[in-house]
């Protein structure tokens, strides 16, 4: 049995990396997420309070929990941080998003692809305000699950428009 308290070997990542998949969290906030190496993902936001965002090359600490369970977690130049765990066997996953009050009160400030705009994100993370942080805490149902080859700059290539019919609620 291995130490529970050791850190994931590179080989216990492989089953992830590549992974693309769908999801829709409880309160209908609908994300995509692609992870592109053990280090970095790509994703887009269909829906919810910050729908329209889309982010490439956004590093990320990636483990793994157990087998099939993995957690994800990073801090946006925005000052947002994300900490997704998924669960492949049920489909199922958690993620928890630290919001700072100035996201809270003008989402729609975030809403850009990402890599176009990283200096004035920046400069709004450091005007702020950060505090009170807005805390999202919900389960998603993975409704979507693809195996794809890693470092793909074609999986998340254009802004969150509509999917495909049937693409978000395809199960493999
Ligand atoms: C997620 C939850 C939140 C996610 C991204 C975010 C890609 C938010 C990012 C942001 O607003 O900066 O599951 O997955």
């Amino acid at each position: 049995m291995s130490d529970p308290f050791e850190s994931t070997k590179p080989e216990e990542l492989t089953a992830f990396i590549g992974k693309h998949f769908i999801y829709t969290y409880e309160n209908g906030w609908q994300y995509e997420m692609y992870i592109k190496n053990d280090r970095t993902i790509d994703y887009r936001i269909h829906g919810g309070m910050v729908g329209g965002r889309w982010v490439r090359d956004q590093i990320a600490h990636i483990v793994r929990l157990s087998p099939d369970v993995f957690k994800i977690s990073w801090d946006e130049p925005t000052g947002t941080t994300v900490s997704v765990a998924v669960n492949l066997a049920s489909r199922r996953l958690h993620g928890v998003i630290f919001f700072p009050a100035w996201i809270a009160a003008d989402p729609i400030r975030t809403v850009c692809f990402q890599n176009e705009h990283l200096d004035q994100m920046r400069a709004f993370r450091d005007a702020g305000p950060t505090y009170p942080k807005l805390v999202i805490d919900e389960f998603a149902d993975i409704t979507y699950l693809e195996d794809c080859a890693a470092n793909d700059e074609t999986i998340i290539a254009c802004a969150p428009d509509r999917l495909p019919q049937g693409y978000a609620s395809r199960r493999n």
